[in-house]
């Protein structure tokens, strides 16, 4: 049987590093897209290149950039993927209040551009999959959320994924075109980027358990989260595609912690106690220290956003029926390889 071709747009972050091994390991003929910048920005996928030079490949990456479709569809129309996934975008909640266009530009009209690419090109037989997001919620008379629930963005990044949402949904009806929608809630992993909350917390808490850093300085500490790994969740990203007929379906685990719960974990997993004093933007985090308090953790309103989604909490009914959806790892399970990974990592710093 001739091997599956996969495209990977984002394949040089987080979930694209976990879903190329994944496809890799299933045999399949893995392209990505990278974009040009004036450091490597490899990392993630350093493990898993392969010579350009090398005859028989499996694993192929382009230039390219969501933002430009004439590079989005020479790569669609050179590869004729059977399967592509739409991961690259400006992921950040935070600066996608500051860069709201770009954001825009990357995240919403680069899913057009790569379903009108696949849509002119004929590709008939190729599948899509959307990365949908839990940000798409934002309305807290909905404690739980499905796919029923009613979207209410908060942010320029929620909101350019609502339009991506949309399109691939006008695809799929106008055209008949294999196109879904994950809706992940949030997923984490030692890959996560540095500057999203659980990444930035077990960096830090590592560095000032060794004495490299003093205090670490975070927002919203009450923000509660559906925090899932990023291992498991590629795993139902590929599921989806595997379908018989596409659809929309949320993968979450059901379970929220505050970032404040996040914190304590972290600590814990290194036998700190944590605790809080004060209030607002004056409440401070402290652990005892040869007796005496030792400030750990200060509130920054720097680190607060214009708006907020509070609470997310996903149900992930419909994905247990048709993706007999079953994550490997827990709440603790995420914060100890974290933790691990990070601890592991700064004795080489
Ligand atoms: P990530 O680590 O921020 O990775 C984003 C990827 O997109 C990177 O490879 C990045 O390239 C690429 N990219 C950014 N702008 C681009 C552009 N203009 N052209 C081409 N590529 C571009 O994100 P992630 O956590 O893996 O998330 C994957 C996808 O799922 C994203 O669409 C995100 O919005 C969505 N999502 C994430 C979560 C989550 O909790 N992680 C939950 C729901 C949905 P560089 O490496 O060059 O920056
Ligand atoms: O924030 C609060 C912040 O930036 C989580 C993206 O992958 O998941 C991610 O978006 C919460 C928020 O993720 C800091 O206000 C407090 O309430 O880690 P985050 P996010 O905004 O939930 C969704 C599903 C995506 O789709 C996105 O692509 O933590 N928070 N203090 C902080 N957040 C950050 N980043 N930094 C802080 O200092």
């Amino acid at each position: 049987m001739p091997r599956k071709i996969a495209l990977i747009t984002g394949i040089t972050g987080q979930d694209g590093a976990y879903l190329a091994r994944l496809l890799l390991k299933k045999k399949y003929i893995v392209h990505g897209i990278i974009r040009k910048s004036s450091s490597f920005n490899t990392a993630r996928i350093d493990e898993i290149y392969e010579d350009p030079f090398k005859k028989k490949k499996s694993l192929i990456l382009h230039y390219g950039d969501m933002t430009d479709f004439s590079s989005i569809n020479s790569i669609v129309s050179k590869v004729k993927p059977d399967e592509v996934y739409n991961l690259a975008a400006q992921s950040h909640v935070a600066v996608s209040f500051k860069n709201p266009e770009y954001t825009t530009d990357v995240n919403a009209l680069g899913a057009l551009r790569l379903l009108e690419s696949i849509y002119q090109n004929n590709l008939k037989k190729t599948k899509f999959y959307q990365a949908s997001t839990s940000e798409l919620f934002g309305n807290p008379k909905y404690k739980i959320q499905n796919e029923k629930t009613p979207f209410y963005t908060k942010s320029p990044y929620g909101t350019s994924k609502l339009f991506a949402y949309w399109i691939t949904k006008n695809y799929r009806e106008s055209y008949n075109m294999f196109a879904s929608n994950g809706i992940l809630f949030n997923h984490e992993s030692p890959l996560r980027g540095e500057t999203f909350v659980t990444k930035k917390i077990t960096k830090a808490i590592t560095k000032i358990y060794k004495k490299k850093q003093d205090c670490l300085y975070i927002g919203n500490l009450n923000s509660k989260r559906d925090w899932g790994h990023a291992k498991d969740y590629v795993y139902f990203q590929w599921q989806i595609l595997q379908q018989k007929k596409p659809m929309d379906v949320v993968v979450s685990t059901n379970k929220q912690y505050s970032v404040r719960q996040f914190i304590e974990e972290c600590c814990k997993h290194i036998g700190w106690n944590i605790k809080w004093k004060g209030r607002g933007l004056n409440e401070v985090g402290y652990i005892l220290e040869k007796r005496r308090k030792k400030i750990i953790i200060k509130v920054s309103k720097a680190y607060f956003r214009p708006n907020e989604v509070e609470s997310l909490r996903g149900k992930s009914l419909l994905a247990k029926q048709k993706l007999k959806l079953k994550l490997k790892y827990s709440f603790k399970d995420i914060v100890k390889e974290m933790m691990d990974d990070d601890l592991k990592k700064i004795e080489y710093e």
